[in-house]
């Protein structure tokens, strides 16, 4: 056995990883000590790293289509890169270099990231190249460079648990960034007079921690922020002379938040005005004040705004470049900064540089030796697929980012794909929706095979290394990309000397490195060789540098031309879409706590399931009621673009009027494009950042009374294609994995009248329910069938179809691996269960780490036991942590009277 220490690949705390492995398979995971970030630490994610990643789901060799209506063949890398440059070569010279686009990832690395940028600005000379982090950091960069000069985020994490006030806004980082909640909630525990205030429409586990929760009404943060400088001029608890020293524009933001008056705020915002006067008093009052905005700020129409509104509180009480002090935007995925970093956005260029900046673009020209770089504007995600589904786009390239899942706007998408003649896909999993329309699929190198450097939230750049081979002839994405560009090289500029010569990530990190000098960012003093003598560092760390840098502006001096920071003054925007007679709902989205985006590696470990099982929208009780709904039956949900069939969840926390969809669920895990089918793609018009968190949509009853159930144990990956195919034909669909030894698949569909019998059939020649060690039943006239396999006495896979009564009861069978041959004779009865037996409710597993469920923690907290206790005679919360605050909430409802 082996040890390698690496870097998560999940979230942006970037926490360090050791890799137990054989340098043939990754045995486990557990938190590096020795990393700054996480100290040990990991969450849910993390620390189920080995148990994701089926190599039965993984892309293994390129494979190429030669025609729309044809099947991909396998072919070798010769061929794939050939075939790739030659198409490119003929689209640029037939229709010019605009004509292609990069469609990239903040999951790649720093040096991945580089060499996609080099070849598209340079050798195809077009800046059509964007990441997924428009749909997720672009926002915080315009508020960045607006307010403060240049995208830097100023803090650390150990500002996090040093400072006195923080506020959280539009953020779930008990779910998206559990190791830093844990950090807080350490902090918290030990310094409980610290103030936190948490800003979010919905009650969630972050809420745990909050003294203060303000749930404003979608959309309305920009509000919020004025009307508490608003009280904070008002209550002279503003730094003038901060202001004075440092700033500009505070005039007109200061006449401009005149009329964000309590009153007109708290009823924008949905809030109390006694809410607003306590947030504003605390924050007036700190020595310290920090805040940490997500996904609730920056996906917004108003998103720079949101961003730029509450920086400016930062810059009015001078809570800047502090210790424990500063806006501090937690990035989403764990290279979102590398991304920005390496200019990897169509409107950004290396070392923070701006395309549309023809000094800028002059610099970067020369570093790389060119004549110029292009001047046109390349296009965002959003404009970019729609430049697709227009035809103006004929070569797309794809990395390390699924849109068929995760753009708004799904119909638009998947005919984007479609249309375009030319698609390359370079995926670590076949098994995403985008692969589908993949003329060259090219197949990567994923995590824990593959080296370079990621940089995390605090600015930190960690190594990342490799503990085994990828499998089959899956290749790291930068030596894809040189490989290719060589050819391109070869067959546009022929006899030029190669500017694609990179063997090894340290090349490229080398050459990238000194675009950074001089910049903001600057840390052409750093290498991989160094970071592995002295760990992971902070930019800046030029070549005089001798130990990364802890937090920016602490001189007050800011990255604008004239040194001082600026205050923006921008009113409330109405939100892109808003809710009307026909749409009388706003849809939210966003993440749950052991899910990671489209699924591709998280839903592969059915352990991950265990605490949400299957898609469902969250809708408060009394919106249920209006409606005549129950928990758990299935509607319809529509917005103006498209339709879901899924049930629906009664829940609390969630306010009236709102629903909430975790983003996860796409096309795969539900029939209907998943998630991003209802949202919508009105965007920014600075960052260009599309609004995924709020789109009006109708929730309305289904009838579609012919269910069905189907378990199957074993080769889940191969069962999940075929089944997948075969349900499309049900009106309700929704696919998930159960279990932890033995994982199984689960699929759970219904449909108006009971489906041909040839169908039935198919499902079950496919697993295998059609043997002699099957149980069967068969009443045609009432649609009603029933499969159940044997093996040993012990039930392996079941399909009940019609009536599902016994469908809770089998499948906790299933999962006791029970073989008590007096209960078979039961099987197929129309009961919910045997008489006494118990029906076997499925059971949310809260700790995952634990194996500890819903019904133990609530049967002890019925005890009376506090979390200490639960803790300690259930193990649950114990190990990384993640549950804590759900445990807490479960506690601090019981003792809520009904
Ligand atoms: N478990 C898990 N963790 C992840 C990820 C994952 O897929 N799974 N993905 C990573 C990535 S890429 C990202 S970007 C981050 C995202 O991390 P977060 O942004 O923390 O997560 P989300 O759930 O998308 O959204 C956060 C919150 O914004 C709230 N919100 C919605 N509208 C508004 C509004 O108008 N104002 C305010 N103030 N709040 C609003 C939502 O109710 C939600 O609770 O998570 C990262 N971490
Ligand atoms: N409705 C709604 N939609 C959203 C959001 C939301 O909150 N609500 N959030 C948005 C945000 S913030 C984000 S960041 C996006 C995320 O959306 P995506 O970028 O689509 O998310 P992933 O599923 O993580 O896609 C990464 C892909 O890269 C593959 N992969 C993994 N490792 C490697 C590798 O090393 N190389 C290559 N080439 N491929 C690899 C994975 O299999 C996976 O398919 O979703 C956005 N969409
Ligand atoms: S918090 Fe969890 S998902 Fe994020 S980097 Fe750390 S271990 Fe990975
Ligand atoms: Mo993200």
């Amino acid at each position: 056995m082996k040890q390698t220490a690496s870097t998560c690949c999940y979230c942006g705390v970037g926490c360090g990883v050791l890799i137990d492995h054989d340098g043939e398979k990754i045995h486990t995971v557990s938190g590096d000590p020795a990393h700054p970030a996480n100290l040990g630490r990991l969450c849910s994610k993390g620390s189920t790293l080995h148990l994701t990643g089926d190599l039965a789901a993984r892309a293994h060799y390129p494979e190429l289509r030669l025609g729309k209506s044809l099947a991909r063949a396998r072919v070798d890398w010769d061929g794939a890169l050939s075939h790739a440059a030659e198409v490119f070569a003929r689209t640029i010279d037939e229709h010019g270099p605009d004509s292609v686009a990069f469609y990239i990832s903040g999951q790649l690395l720093t040096e991945d990231y580089y060499s996609f940028n080099k070849l598209a600005r340079t050798l195809i000379g077009t800046n059509n190249i964007d990441s997924n982090s428009r749909l997720c950091m672009s926002s915080a960069v315009v508020g960045y460079k607006r307010s403060l000069g240049a995208d830097a985020p100023p803090c650390s994490y150990t500002d996090i648990e040093q400072s006195q006030c923080l506020l959280i806004a539009g953020s779930n980082m008990a779910w998206a960034h559990p190791v830093l909640f844990r950090r807080l909630e350490a902090a918290k525990a030990e310094q409980p007079d610290k103030r936190i205030i948490v800003i979010d429409p919905r009650r969630t586990d972050t809420c745990e921690i909050a003294d203060l929760h303000l749930a404003l009404r979608p959309g309305t943060d920009v509000a919020l922020f004025h009307g508490l400088l608003h009280l904070l001029i008002e209550q002279r608890q503003i730094d003038h002379a901060f202001i004075a020293a440092h700033t500009d524009g505070f005039e007109a933001l200061q006449s401009l938040v005149e009329r964000y008056t309590p009153a007109l705020v708290a009823a924008e915002c949905g809030i109390s005005e006694a809410d607003l006067h306590l947030a504003a008093s605390w924050i007036g009052d700190t020595q310290s004040f920090l805040s940490l905005w997500c996904m609730g700020l920056n996906q917004s129409s108003a998103g720079s705004a949101k961003n730029n509104a509450l920086i400016n509180l930062h810059l009015a009480t001078g809570q800047i470049g502090k210790v424990g002090s500063g806006p501090f935007s937690l990035t989403g995925q764990p290279n979102a900064m590398g991304g920005r970093e390496t200019g990897s956005l169509s409107n950004l260029l290396p070392g923070h540089r701006d395309a549309a900046n023809p000094e800028h673009r002059r610099e970067v020209a020369i570093y790389w030796g060119v004549d110029n770089l292009p001047e046109q504007p390349g296009l965002s995600a959003v404009d970019l697929f729609e430049a697709v589904r227009a035809g103006r786009i004929k070569a797309l390239w794809v990395a390390c980012t699924n849109p068929a899942q995760s753009m708004p706007n799904q119909q638009l998408i998947h005919e984007a794909l479609a249309t375009c003649p030319f698609v390359i896909v370079q995926e670590a999993f076949t098994t995403t929706e985008t692969c589908s329309y993949a003329d060259l699929l090219l197949p990567a190198a994923s995590w824990g095979e593959k080296e370079g450097t990621v940089t995390n939230s605090e600015r930190r750049i960690s190594h990342v290394r490799p503990a085994i081979g990828a499998p089959g002839e899956a290749r790291a994405d930068w030596s894809i990309v040189c490989d290719f560009a060589r050819r391109l090289e070869r067959r546009l500029l022929p006899g030029r000397p190669s500017q694609f010569a990179f063997y090894s990530p340290a090349e490229l990190f080398d050459e990238y490195k000194g675009l950074t000098r001089g910049r903001d960012l600057d840390y052409s003093g750093l290498s991989h060789a160094l970071i592995d003598r002295l760990g992971p560092q902070q930019w800046p760390f030029n070549a005089s540098t001798e130990q990364g840098t802890e937090r920016l502006y602490t001189d007050g001096r800011f990255a604008t031309a004239n040194g001082r920071a600026q205050f923006i003054a921008e009113h409330l925007t109405e939100l892109k879409e808003t809710t009307d007679s026909d749409y009388p709902l706003l849809l939210n989205t966003g993440r749950l706590r052991d899910q990671w985006h489209g699924m591709s590696r998280t839903g592969t470990a059915a352990q991950l399931f265990g605490h949400v099982e299957l898609a469902q929208l969250a809708m408060h009780p009394d919106d249920l009621a209006a409606r005549d709904l129950q928990d758990g039956q299935l509607i319809r949900v529509s917005s103006r673009r498209g339709e879901l069939v899924l049930p629906v969840l009664a829940e609390p926390a969630q306010r009236p009027g709102q629903v909430f969809l975790p983003m996860h669920w796409g096309d795969r895990f539900l029939k209907g494009l998943g998630c991003n089918v209802l949202t919508q793609n009105g965007y920014d018009p600075l960052s260009k950042q599309p609004e995924l968190k709020q789109s009006g949509v109708q929730v309305t009853p289904v009838q579609l009374p012919w269910e069905s159930f189907l378990l199957i144990e074993g080769d889940v990956q191969r069962h999940f294609a075929a089944l997948r195919r075969l349900g499309e034909r049900f009106d309700y669909l929704g696919m998930g994995l159960i279990g932890r030894e033995r994982p199984a698949l689960v699929m759970r569909t219904a449909a108006a009248t009971a489906p041909s019998a040839a169908l039935l059939a198919e499902i079950d020649s496919l697993c295998s329910l059609d043997d002699a060690s099957t149980m069967r039943y068969d009443d045609p006239a009432s649609g009603v069938s029933k499969r159940i396999r044997l093996s040993e006495g012990r039930i392996t896979a079941l399909r009940l179809s019609g009536e599902t009564l016994a469908r809770d009861w089998l499948r906790s069978l299933w999962q006791s691996a029970d073989t008590d041959a007096s209960l078979h004779r039961w099987f197929l009865a129309p009961v919910s269960a045997p008489p006494g037996a118990d029906v076997g409710r499925p059971d949310k597993t809260v700790c995952n780490c634990m194996n500890v469920s819903e019904s133990r923690i609530c049967a002890g907290i019925e005890r009376g036991m506090q979390l200490d206790q639960l803790k300690q005679e259930f193990g649950c919360g114990t190990q990384c942590g993640s549950c804590v605050p759900e445990i807490k909430r479960m506690i601090s409802n019981a003792a809520v009277p009904a």
